[in-house]
């Protein structure tokens, strides 16, 4: 009906939402790390996004918020490279969508998934996000018709096909890299673990979460949930943990009590970047 017509106004702006269907979107998307680009550049290329790196179609009302998480510390580069396809991917959505980066303070053992609990409590004071992108920094979205919302019934676990595992799914239960909720439903599973020190074994503990909070994994069309990672060794500070398998065998008693209802850590800083908002926490140490 409002074809051709664009809002001028804020109130004009209310009447005409984006269409469901965003008229922007290309598809696959060519993905390459031959050059780390520059932050600044990518600011120059992406002059809607405001600081805290928050974007709101121009010209018409958002049909979806989202809140994009990432656990961050020491991954410079690989930030660089994100966000530089992903502030225009996702502006090609037509969403309302902030990006945050939660960096650990200190150099003790990594945390993802409390960095993640983190991220989920200080996104949710700023806005009431309708959906959780939870995100590796290192993995970039091949296909926009991946779109960054989220399913309404279930949690969404997106990053399905990445180069790393030759585009097919490692087995039926993986959950890692890239997943998608609701506030109501991480709220529903208690969030994700804090008791995790160092690389592996989380994802595999929120997968069992989503079950046992009575709910099931929904996955993209295996064509769209393309990801590239950039290859990278593991990190100093992130070594295996060894204890992973034993807080496996525990999920079914754990998941109540360890979350997002037991999450302490000490906010140390929150900076408005031009690309980002940055939420520095102290978060403890592997005890
Ligand atoms: C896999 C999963 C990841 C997680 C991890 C085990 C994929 C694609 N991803 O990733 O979701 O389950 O195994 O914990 O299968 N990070 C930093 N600095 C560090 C260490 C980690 O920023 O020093 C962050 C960063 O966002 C990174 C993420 O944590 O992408 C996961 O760590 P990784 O990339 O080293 O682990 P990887 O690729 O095996
Ligand atoms: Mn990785």
């Amino acid at each position: 009906v409002h074809q051709g017509v664009y809002p001028r106004t804020q109130e004009d702006k209310l009447l005409y939402r984006c269409p469901e269907r965003s008229p922007h979107l290309v598809g696959p998307i060519t993905v390459s790390f031959s050059r780390v680009p520059d932050l600044k550049k990518t600011k120059s290329r992406n002059p809607l996004v405001i600081r805290g790196g928050e974007y709101n179609p121009p010209n018409c009302e958002a049909r979806h918020k989202t809140a994009v998480i990432i656990p961050h510390r020491n991954r410079e580069m690989h930030l660089r490279h994100l966000l530089y396809y992903l502030h225009p991917f996702l502006q090609r959505q037509q969403l309302h969508y902030r990006i945050y980066i939660v960096h650990q303070a200190g150099d003790s053992t990594f945390n993802r998934a409390k960095l993640l609990n983190v991220g989920v409590k200080e996104a949710l004071r700023d806005e009431d996000w309708d959906c959780l992108f939870l995100h590796d920094v290192d993995l970039i979205p091949e296909n926009d018709h991946n779109l960054y919302v989220c399913d309404p019934w279930s949690p969404k676990h997106v990053s399905i096909a990445m180069n790393k595992f030759s585009y097919s799914l490692p087995y039926p239960l993986y959950f890692g890299g890239v997943s998608a909720l609701t506030p109501v439903q991480y709220m529903k599973m208690n969030g994700f673990p804090n008791e995790y020190w160092g690389w592996g074994g989380e994802d595999d503990d929120i997968a069992t979460r989503v079950r046992l909070a009575g709910m099931k994994i929904a996955r993209p069309p295996l064509s769209v949930g393309h990801y590239k990672m950039v290859k990278h060794k593991g990190d100093q500070g992130n070594e295996e943990n060894p204890h992973r398998f034993d807080l496996l065998i525990r999920t079914q008693r754990m998941w109540t009590t360890d979350g997002m209802n037991s999450l302490t850590y000490k906010l140390l800083s929150r900076e408005l970047q031009p690309l980002y908002t940055n939420v520095t926490v102290d978060i403890g140490l592997d005890p």
